[in-house]
Order: structure tokens, then sequence, then C-alpha cells
């Protein structure tokens, strides 16, 4: 038997065009913009504090690979629940989390995401959809089917967002958790960034094919594959999704086609580690940035150089102002350490 495999989509030379922009009014396309500027100028920022050794938790980058996580953003909202994994980032800041908790996390301050206590990979965006990461691979799965359950039993209309990587296919408890959603009609999201790696390990040397949407398919759920460097694609597909998801139809599995510049940890690009990640081939995925192909889009249909680089600067800004914001933040205190182990409250 052959299985379908991904073909062009997986290839950098291809999908390299401006974006179609033709159903996208301007405003929508700037908040693309600027929500997938401020992840890329964010991690930059982060990566050089790695370098520096000012942050000592591991952090896992995405730089390359913002559209699918700004994309369905687009289509989110506050009570929806989204799990990450270790590279969330994202996904933290494309749900509305707060620039200025996510450095003074990294650093380890008081005043972080998880108040300092959880570092890169534990991130939560307290009221927003981002319901927080979890760095056990494949995690986020059950969790998001479990959120998009409670959402059905109290008919909320919330749906739940499992993003985890093509690594993560290959835990068992993915396929369980998208039977049970796929049986029971779960309002959950299933969206593989497919960035073709795991750890240092590539696809075609993991997996019988590099195509993961067969498992969406094998589930009868709605499964499409997008180029994930397309952020338009990526919200117009989430969009549909969604909305199905809400209306009772049932889950959705979206596989976008992506890649990170950096390594698997840190800012080290990992050329020469493991097999196949070259220096050419990351070099012929950046000519595939999902930043570049939006602005010549917008740049294509008259919108003006200046006002793209004004909101670019001011992701950077942003970016710079929570660095400096976090630097002066204090440490939690040692009894902090106690304070979040339990939940109090509860269900009412
Ligand atoms: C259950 C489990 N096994 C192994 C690891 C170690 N680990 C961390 S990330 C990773 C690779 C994950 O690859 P993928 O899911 O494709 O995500 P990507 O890093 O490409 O974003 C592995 C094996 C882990 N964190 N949890």
């Amino acid at each position: 038997m052959t299985l379908n495999r991904l073909g062009t989509l997986a290839d950098p030379n291809s999908f390299q065009d401006p974006l179609d922009l033709r159903n996208t009014p301007d405003e929508v396309a700037f908040e693309m913009l600027y929500r997938m500027a401020l992840i890329r100028r964010a991690e930059e920022q982060i990566a050089e504090m790695v370098l520096a050794g000012e942050i000592k938790c591991p952090c896992h980058f995405a730089i390359g690979q913002e559209a699918p996580a700004v994309g369905i953003s687009m289509h989110l909202r506050a009570t929806d629940r989204g799990f990450g994994a270790h590279r969330s980032h994202s996904h933290y800041l494309a749900s509305g989390g707060s620039v200025d908790k996510l450095f003074a996390e990294v650093l380890g301050r008081a005043t972080g995401a998880s108040h300092g206590m959880g570092g890169s990979m534990h991130l939560f965006g307290e009221g927003t959809a981002f319901a927080g990461s979890v760095p056990i691979v494949a995690g986020t799965v059950p969790l998001a089917v479990g959120a998009a359950l409670a959402a059905k039993l109290d008919g909320s209309g919330d749906v739940g967002i499992a993003y985890f990587g093509d690594g993560a296919c290959e835990e068992g408890i993915v396929h369980e958790s998208l039977n049970l959603a796929a049986t029971m009609k779960l309002p959950v999201i299933f969206l593989v960034e497919n960035n073709l790696y795991s750890s240092h390990l590539d696809i075609n040397l993991r997996q019988p094919s590099d195509r993961v949407a067969r498992f969406g398919e094998a589930h009868g759920m709605a499964t499409e594959v997008v180029d994930g460097n397309d952020v338009v694609k990526m919200a117009s597909v989430a969009g549909r999704l969604i909305e199905r998801a809400r209306a009772g139809e049932g889950p959705g599995f979206i596989e976008a086609v992506t890649y990170r510049w950096l390594g698997h940890v840190g800012p080290d690009a990992n050329i020469d580690v493991g097999l196949r990640r070259s220096a050419e081939e990351v070099s012929a995925w950046k000519k595939r940035d999902p930043i570049a192909r939006l602005e010549a889009a917008l740049l294509a249909r008259g919108v003006e150089q200046g006002d793209i680089n004004a909101l670019k600067d001011n992701a950077e800004r942003a970016a710079k102002d929570a660095r400096k914001k976090a630097y002066d933040a204090p440490w939690p205190k040692e009894t902090d350490l106690l304070d979040f182990v339990y939940a109090s409250g509860g269900a009412k």
C-alpha cells in the first residue's frame, strides 16, 4: 500500500509566493502581522538572553513557525482552552498572553505567567484561550479533549485546542484521544505543527509517510492539510473547523506544514546535528518566511512599507520593554514554593 505524502508542501522551494489577501481586510492582515512579529521579536530577545546566560530554563523557539498559532488565534475566544507543549511561546502570545509576563516567567520572576515557577515550558495565559503548556510530549492532546468534553457537557460552545508536533503523533495517547473525540463528537481542534523533525530526527526516518493528516482521516474527522507558513490559509481553515466544532459537528484535525529555523532547544540552528538538517535546508526554508510573505502581499496591495515597519517596530518595542521590566521584577519568595501547589475554591 502506498501512503499519501506531503509532496511539494514539504519542499521549501515551493509556496514562497506572497499570500492571497483577497478575502482579508487590511485590519485583519495587520493584526496577524503584528502577532507574528511580536512572537518573532520576543523570541529573538529571549534567544539573546539565553546566549547571555541570563535565562536558566530550557527554551524551545518557534521562529519560522509563527503562522499556525496566529491563524487559529484569530478565531479563539478567551473561554476556549488551548494546550501547548514545550514550544509554546507562540501559542501563548498569539492567544493574547502578556508579553511582560512571558519575559518575567523565563527569568523566573514572581510577576511571571506562572509566578516564576514554570519557566518557558509551563506558561499560562490567564484570561486568554491559552490554558497552559504541558511539556510531556502529546500530553496536550488528552487535556484538550477533556476540556472539550467539559465544554460539551456545559453547553458553553467553547472549543478545546491541542497544539502538538509530528513527533507527538508517535505517542499512543494521541490515537486514543482522537478516537474518543470522534466517537463523542467533541468540540476540539487537533492542530499538528508538522515541522518535519522530532528533536533531531527527520520524519522520513521515523514514519512511513511524512503526512500526519492520515491519523485524523482514519478517525473519520474533518481533516485539512495546509501550508503552515501561510497565515491567511491557516486562519481560513481554522475558522471553518472551529465553527463546525462550536456547532456540535465534532472535532477537526489540521496538519500545518511548517519549519523551525532554530534547533530543537536553544538558539543554535542545530545544523549537522542528527540527520539531514543541513544549512542549505534551513536557508531554503527561510525563503518561505511566513512574515515576509504576508508583508509582500500587503505591499502588493498598496500598503506603505513605512506602515509595515511601524507595526514591526511596535512589536519590537513591546518585547524590549518587557525584557527591561522583567530584569527589574522581584524574585519569588521561598514560601511561594508551597503557595501554588494546591488549588483552592473549586467547582460551584
Ligand atoms: C513523553 C515524552 N517523551 C519524550 C520527551 C522528550 N522530548 C521533548 S520534545 C521532543 C520532540 C517532540 O517533537 P515534536 O512533537 O515534533 O515537536 P517539535 O519539538 O518539533 O515542536 C521530545 C522527544 C518528552 N518531553 N515527553
